[in-house]
C-alpha cells in the first residue's frame, strides 16, 4: 500500500479518495462492463452525491470514466441518487434514478446515452420530461421515503414494470408502476409486496432465478415455470440486505414470498452478514450468469475517515444462483478474480490438534485469497446447542475465537501480528442439536483486529445450512489489506469486515490456520494465494 495509506485495497473496486456508497445501473454494454457509483467530489463524508463511472472488461480492473450523471436540471439538483438500468427493446440502456428536487422531495428520472455507438457511454442525456414519477398530494406519496427504481421488466402484455423502494409509517413497500414506452410511468392501484414493520424499503431488487441449481442467470424480464423471484430490500432500520424467495404473478403484478420471511422478526435471509449494504444485480448477457456487487461502509470513525481522505469500497462482484434446495440463494466470487492469483501455497492434509495453529509462510497476507476444505469430523464429540441460543451473531460473540469449545472454534486468523497482538478471526463451531442432526455456526471476530479502539469492532455470525454428516465444510476469505470477505458453506453464507490493524499491515501480517476446539480437525486442504493489485485508478 502506499505510505500512510496501510487501508487502502489491493484488488477491492474503490476509487483514489472521498466518499462513496451505493453502486448504481450496472450492465454490460457492447462487451464492456459499467459500474456507477454515489461519490462525494468534495469530502470523505456523504453529500453533493453524483454519478461517478468506471468501465471494465473483466469486473476486476477498472478505467474511471468520470461522472455519468450529475445535478444539473430542477428534478435533480439537491443529488443524483441510486438507480437502475434497463435495456429497451431497441437495445438502449436507459437509466431510471432518483434525483432531489428543489423541495428537496425524491422523484424519478430517466437518462439514455447521447451517443450509443460509444460503447463507454460517457455522456448522458436526461429526458425533458423529468421527473417521470413524483409523489402528488393525490398519490400520497411520501416525499422524503421515494427512491432507488429498480432494472425494469416487461411484461407479455409489452408493459413495463418497475418498482421504486418506500414505505407509510413502518410499512416498507415496493411502489409499482407501469408504463408502455418507457417515458410516461403509471402508478399501480397496488405496491408489488409489502411488508408491516419493517420501515423503510431502500434499493429494492427484483430478478427471477433458475430452480434447479443451475448457475445460469436469467434476463431479468423472464417468466416461466422454472422461474421463481427473487426480492432484496436494503433496510434503512437495520442497515442490512435483506432477501426472499418467492412466486411473482405477471397477471396480478403482486409477488408472494414463500414464506413471509421478511415478516418475521429476523427479515428473511441476507446476502451477507457482516457490513454490506445497497447490493444491485444485473444479468451478464455475455456470460450468461446474474452478478451482485455490494457496497462495504468504513468501520473506522469519521475522524480517521477525514484524516485518510476516503471512505466506502465495493465488494468483489459475486455470481449469484438459487441453490438446487431452492431456499436460499449461492454468491461465489466471478471467477475473473483468479487472474490476479499468484502461485499457490498448499497446506495438504493435515490434523490441527485442539489447541494448536499452524502459519500459513510464503503469501502476502495482507493481500490474499484463501481456500480451505475440512475433512470428516467426529461429530460424536460436538457439545450440545443449548435450544436458547437461536441468534448466531449473539453466540459468536459470546464464544469469540479465544473461548475454547469442543469442535470448534477452527478456522484462520487473518492480518494477524507477529505476536498476535491483533488478528481478525474467522471461524466455525459445530454443534449438536439433536440425536442427528448438527449445526454449524459460521463467525467473523473482529474484537482483537486491530488495537485502534475507535473502530466498530462488533461480532458477526450466522448459521451455515450444511449437514457435516454428509457434505464437505468449506471457509473462503478474501483478505485485502482492511477487507476480510468470507464465504462458508462453497458460498451459501458470506461475512465481509472491515478492519483496521496497527501492527499486521502491509509485509508484517501474518495468516494462520487454527483450532481452538478441544477435539482435533483435519484440513483436507488449504491453499493460498497472494493477490496481484488490480487496476483500478
Ligand atoms: N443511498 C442513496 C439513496 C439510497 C441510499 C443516496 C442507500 O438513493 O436509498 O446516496 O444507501
Amino acid at each position: 500500500s502506499s505510505k500512510g495509506q496501510p487501508y487502502r485495497t489491493g484488488y477491492h473496486f474503490q476509487p483514489p479518495k472521498n466518499w462513496i456508497n451505493d453502486l448504481s445501473g450496472p450492465m454490460i454494454y457492447k462487451g464492456i462492463y459499467h459500474l456507477f457509483y454515489q461519490y462525494n467530489p468534495k469530502g470523505a463524508v456523504w453529500g453533493n452525491i453524483v454519478w461517478a463511472h468506471s468501465t471494465s472488461t473483466d469486473l476486476i480492473n477498472w478505467t474511471p470514466q468520470g461522472y455519468g450523471i450529475y445535478p444539473s436540471h430542477p428534478s435533480d439538483i439537491n443529488g443524483t441518487w441510486s438507480g437502475s438500468t434497463t435495456f429497451l427493446q431497441d437495445g438502449t440502456p436507459a437509466i431510471l434514478y432518483t434525483g432531489i428536487n428543489p423541495k428537496n422531495q425524491q422523484v424519478q428520472n430517466l437518462a439514455v446515452p447521447k451517443n450509443r455507438s460509444d460503447p463507454y457511454l460517457k455522456d448522458w442525456v436526461k429526458n425533458l420530461k423529468n421527473p417521470l414519477m413524483a409523489p402528488t398530494p393525490q398519490n400520497r406519496i411520501n416525499a422524503s421515503s421515494f427512491r432507488d427504481p429498480t432494472t425494469a421488466w416487461m411484461g407479455r402484455d409489452k408493459i413495463w414494470r418497475v418498482i421504486i423502494g418506500s414505505k407509510v409509517d413502518r410499512k416498507g413497500m415496493a411502489v409499482l408502476y407501469t408504463s408502455k414506452d418507457f417515458v410516461n410511468w403509471v402508478r399501480a392501484d397496488h405496491p408489488l409486496h409489502s411488508t408491516d414493520g419493517t420501515g423503510m424499503w431502500e434499493c429494492p431488487d427484483f430478478f427471477p432465478v433458475l430452480v434447479g441449481g443451475y448457475k445460469n442467470g436469467l434476463d431479468t424480464s423472464k417468466l416461466g415455470p422454472k422461474v421463481k423471484h427473487v426480492l432484496k430490500v436494503s433496510l434503512d432500520d437495520t442497515k442490512h440486505d435483506h432477501y426472499t424467495i418467492g412466486n411473482y404473478d405477471p397477471i396480478k403484478d403482486v409477488y408472494t414470498p414463500d414464506h413471509d420471511g421478511l415478516a418475521d422478526k429476523d427479515f428473511g435471509l441476507r446476502y451477507d452478514y457482516g457490513k454490506y449494504y445497497a447490493s444491485k444485480t444485473f444479468f451478464d448477457s455475455s456470460m450468461n450468469r446474474r452478478i451482485l456487487l455490494g457496497w462495504i461502509n468504513e468501520s473506522s470513525s469519521v475522524v480517521d475517515d477525514i484524516k485518510k481522505g476516503w471512505s466506502g469500497v465495493h465488494t468483489i462482484p459475486r455470481t449469484i444462483w438459487l441453490h438446487k434446495s431452492g431456499k436460499q440463494l449461492v454468491q461465489w466470487p466471478v471467477k475473473e478474480l483468479e487472474k490476479l492469483r499468484g502461485k499457490p501455497v498448499v497446506v495438504p492434509t493435515r490434523v490441527l490438534n485442539g489447541g494448536s495453529k499452524v502459519e500459513v509462510k510464503g503469501v502476502t497476507a495482507v493481500q490474499a485469497d484463501v481456500e480451505m476444505y475440512f475433512g470428516k469430523f467426529d461429530l460424536s464429540r460436538a457439545e450440545k446447542l443449548d435450544p436458547s441460543w437461536t441468534d448466531p451473531q449473539l453466540i459468536c460473540s459470546r464464544m469469540g475465537s479465544s473461548v475454547r469449545g469442543k469442535l470448534g472454534p477452527f478456522g484462520l486468523l487473518v492480518l494477524g501480528s507477529k505476536g498476535l497482538e491483533e488478528y481478525t478471526a474467522v471461524f466455525y463451531r459445530i454443534f449438536k442439536a439433536s440425536d442427528s442432526k448438527y449445526v454449524v455456526l459460521m463467525c467473523s471476530d473482529q474484537s482483537k483486529s486491530s488495537l485502534n479502539n475507535a473502530n466498530d469492532k462488533t461480532t458477526y455470525g450466522t448459521f451455515l445450512d450444511i449437514d457435516p454428516i454428509k457434505e464437505m465444510l468449506s471457509l473462503r476469505t478474501l483478505i485485502d489489506h482492511s477487507i476480510v470477505e468470507s464465504f462458508g458453506g462453497f458460498g451459501k453464507s458470506c461475512i465481509t469486515s472491515r478492519v483496521y490493524p496497527t501492527l499486521a499491515i502491509d509485509g508484517a501480517a501474518h495468516l494462520y490456520a487454527f483450532n481452538n476446539g478441544t477435539q482435533h480437525v483435519r484440513i483436507a486442504r488449504l491453499t493460498a494465494w497472494s493477490m496481484k493489485k488490480a487496476h483500478i485508478a
